[in-house]
């Protein structure tokens, strides 16, 4: 196979073939309000088999039926379950339509090279595994184990990180921490000791004031939490909400604080200065469990709201006011950490002064505030150690990001450009797997140099998603209801053990990636780690070990364990020693200034568009999850395109119109695939634009996705990485309209 190539591939003779099943006959539950989908009454003839959502990473444990002919016919959410409560949100109803999506990846594919552009063709598994095995083999001999890499989202990663660390290779990496949730968790260990995790221990259920910074909830569709939240607005708690954009939670909040984007930092340190100096923090919690609050005193002195005000546009009074609502509701108050957090190059700092303000207040191990939480310990099923690699990812960082406590997928790109490397660490083959990468990272040139500097690239997806075209082989997974995966370990307030069992039978060739990962660990030698002819043998084993049996769970679908240490929050007076270097809350961060950076947050301006540009943002959308939603049948009827947010000041100087398509064009002269429509709305400011991510997709065997709205990522070229962690901060793009007709969407 050759070296240098790897075109992007869209379209081949085997195009979108295959047997279509019944779809017609497809009883579908429908999700037309924020949260459907109760749990029912199964009707006669119907089968239920416990499953938890794959389509996204919150992890709902539901029910999916069959009828008496065997077929899918509905998810609906499991009520023992505290991250969904028995209610599945629309894209979790929506799920069934991952399932019957004719465009589905249904047999292994080969790349084929060709005069005129590579195609692939099909093959079978043996084939398709044989030529893996071989070229990971050969790579891993010629190179060193460690030049094998992981990319990896989502449930297949747990089997596939299986058979790299057998490998010999701990290069594996995915887009959750430096493309999303990485700053906080920094964030907070400085300042707490403990990370915060997903989900994040948020006690919304008992709140009584919600700050939100940017977080969309119910956008962003965290079911248990907007759940929670709703009940906590029936309740009045107040709510608070910073975003440049007039949100759905926006709508529903007391106070809306319309920010200038980037300012956020001035904010949060205005609030930290009024609950100091107008002495509305929590003095006992702050005397018993913190240090360093006498120079957190100093640092902020001159951070008053006035200040404030010049630098984010919300005046001193708004300021004031929202301080004082969160301390008047002190210690039940949250200041939510966010989730994608990777802003704006310093949002690791941006994040330690959210966990100060959070300390402040006292909420952190407080009812209405942050719990402890607790995940269930699953016993790891017997495996010999894993050898270790000669090398990972931290050599990579040559005294960069030192806090990074997670692979930096930006890190293993990089290390995959061989002609950049100065020493003989460099990465020559990758996996993929439930990662749209081409849609997810940012900076779409150096991911293409590292696509032509690779050796081998295997896909390992259940969609005809960008990334496959990149590949030498795909690899087509079944979906989530068609398989057994590893039990759900998340962490909440209590214990739950939850299974994920296949409904039915895959469709076409498909396989699980525990199937996957094990076929290729017994062709490279390494069976000792998949000692296991079937997953359920290793199922059954953890959950007796647990005092359950595979066949208990398939009954319940969820088991609740004991709490195996602590209590839920502090008690009162209780003494607790905190994980971080002094043992105590650090207002004053230890671990930040070992490492060479600010002790605490330091407002720095970031610059801010040029004349006749927009700030780029962007969100979700309640019925879609990133992009890999953008094809499913259920929900393109939903929503099936996104629009370009436009204030009516801006759409005047433009002469725009409502509906109207155009490209956007930024900072660096990128100009969008395709055009996208217009929604004039006073709901975003006039400084920035707001598109949905996950559309404007290019592969055109996504026969429903394909160039439906503009996708945001090819437009994200200024890429502000955070010197703390390596998280890739993506708002520092500008974009402008094209209004006349490039009729790019031909040729895209
Ligand atoms: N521009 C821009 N970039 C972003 C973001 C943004 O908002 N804007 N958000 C960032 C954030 S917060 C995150 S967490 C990341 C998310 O990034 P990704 O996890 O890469 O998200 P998706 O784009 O949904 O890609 C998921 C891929 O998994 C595949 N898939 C779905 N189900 C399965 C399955 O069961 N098995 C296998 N093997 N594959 C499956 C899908 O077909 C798709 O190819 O993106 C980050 N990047
Ligand atoms: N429906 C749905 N829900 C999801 C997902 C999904 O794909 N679909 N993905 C999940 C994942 S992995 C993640 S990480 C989360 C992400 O969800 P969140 O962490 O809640 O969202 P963000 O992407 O950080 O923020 C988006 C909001 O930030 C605002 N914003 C933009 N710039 C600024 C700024 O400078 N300051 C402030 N204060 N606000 C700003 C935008 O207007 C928008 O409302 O969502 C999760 N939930
Ligand atoms: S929040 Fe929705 S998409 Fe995410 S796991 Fe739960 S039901 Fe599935
Ligand atoms: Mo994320």
């Amino acid at each position: 196979m050759k070296n240098s190539r790897r075109d992007f591939i869209r379209i081949s003779a085997l195009g979108l073939g295959g047997v279509a099943l019944g779809v017609g006959s497809i009883r579908w539950a429908g999700a037309t309000t924020l949260l459907d989908g109760e749990d029912g009454v199964p009707d006669a003839g119907m089968q239920r088999y416990p499953t938890f959502c794959e389509v996204c990473f919150w992890k709902c444990a539901g029910w999916t039926y069959t009828d008496g002919q065997g077929r899918i016919t509905k998810i609906l959410g499991n009520a023992d379950d505290p991250h969904c409560n028995g209610r599945l949100c629309p894209r979790g109803t929506g799920g069934v339509g991952m399932y019957y999506d004719e465009d589905r990846l249904k047999w292994p594919l080969i790349r084929v090279p060709g005069a005129e552009g590579d195609t692939f063709r099909r093959a079978s598994w043996e084939e398709a595994l044989d030529l893996v095995a071989r070229r990971l083999k050969e790579i891993s001999a010629k190179h060193g184990h460690e030049s094998v890499a992981l990319f990896n989202h989502g449930s297949a990663g747990h089997h596939l990180s299986t058979l790299l660390n057998a490998m010999g290779s701990d290069n594996i990496a995915a887009p959750s921490y430096a493309q999303c949730r990485g700053p906080r968790e920094v964030g907070f260990l400085g300042t707490f000791g403990a990370s915060v995790g997903s989900p994040e221990p948020t006690d919304i259920r008992d709140t009584r004031c919600l700050v939100l910074i940017g977080s969309h909830l119910g956008e962003n569709m965290h079911n248990g939490q907007v759940q929670e939240m709703a009940d906590a607005i029936d309740r009045g708690a107040t709510i608070i909400t910073v975003d440049p954009r007039f949100s759905t939670v926006a709508s529903k909040s007391r106070f809306w604080l319309p920010i200038k984007p980037a300012t956020d930092l001035a904010l949060l340190l205005a609030w930290i200065h009024v609950l100091i100096y107008e002495e509305r923090y929590d003095k006992d919690y702050v005397a018993r469990y913190t240090e360093g609050f006498d120079q957190l005193r100093e640092h902020v002195k001159a951070m008053t709201p006035e200040w404030a005000y010049g630098i984010t546009t919300i005046t001193p009074e708004q300021i004031r006011e929202t301080a004082r609502a969160m301390a008047d509701a002190s210690p039940a108050v949250i200041v939510h950490p966010g989730r994608h957090v990777t802003w704006y190059g310093d949002d690791t700092q941006r994040s330690r002064a959210i966990a100060i303000l959070n300390a402040l207040l006292g909420s952190w191990g407080r009812r209405g505030g942050f719990y402890f939480k607790t995940a269930p310990k699953i016993p790891h099923f017997p495996m010999p150690e894993f050898p270790s690699p000669r090398w990972t990812w931290k050599d990579k960082l040559n005294g960069r990001y030192p806090l990074a406590d997670l692979a930096v997928s930006n890190v293993l790109v990089e290390a995959s450009i061989a002609e950049e490397q100065t020493d003989d660490k460099v990465v020559k083959a990758w996996i993929v797997a439930g990662t749209n990468l081409p849609l997810t990272m940012p900076d779409k040139e150096q991911l293409i140099r590292a696509f032509d500097s690779l050796e081998f690239v295997v896909v390992v997806d259940t969609m005809p998603m960008e990334i496959t075209g990149y590949a030498d082989v795909i690899l087509p997974e079944c979906t989530y209801l068609e398989r057994y995966d590893e039990l759900r370990d998340s962490p909440h307030r209590e214990p739950w053990v939850a299974l994920r069992m296949p409904a039915t039978e895959p469709r076409w060739e498909t396989r699980p990636a525990w199937w996957i990962a094990k076929q290729l660990g017994d062709r490279m030698g390494l069976k000792a780690w998949f000692n296991y002819s079937d997953y359920t043998e290793v199922l059954d084993w953890q959950l007796r070990q647990l005092g359950s049996s595979l066949e208990e769970m398939q009954q319940k679908g969820m088991m609740k364990l004991e709490r195996a240490s602590g209590t839920l929050y502090l008690e009162e007076g209780q003494d607790f020693a905190f994980n971080t270097p002094s043992g105590k809350i650090e207002f004053y961060s230890h671990m930040f200034e070992a490492a060479g950076f600010d002790p605490m947050p330091v407002f720095t301006a970031h610059p801010q568009p040029p004349d006749g540009y927009y700030r780029l943002i962007y969100g979700r959308a309640p019925m879609h999850t990133f992009s890999r939603t953008a094809n499913n049948p259920n929900l393109t009827d939903l929503m099936e395109e996104n629009n370009v947010w436009v204030n009516p000041k801006t759409a005047r100087v433009w002469g725009l119109r409502n509906g109207q398509e155009v490209y956007l064009k930024n900072q660096d002269e990128v100009v969008s695939s395709f055009p996208v429509k217009v929604r004039v709305t006073e709901r975003i400011r006039w400084d920035s634009v707001y598109i949905v991510h996950g559309f404007g997709h290019s592969n055109k065997w996504l026969s429903r996705a394909f160039g439906k709205g503009l996708n945001d990522s090819e437009l994200i070229t200024n890429v502000m990485v955070d010197p703390i962690m390596g998280g890739t901060g993506m708002r520092g793009n500008f974009v402008t309209f094209v209004t006349e007709d490039l009729g790019k969407e031909a040729e895209a």
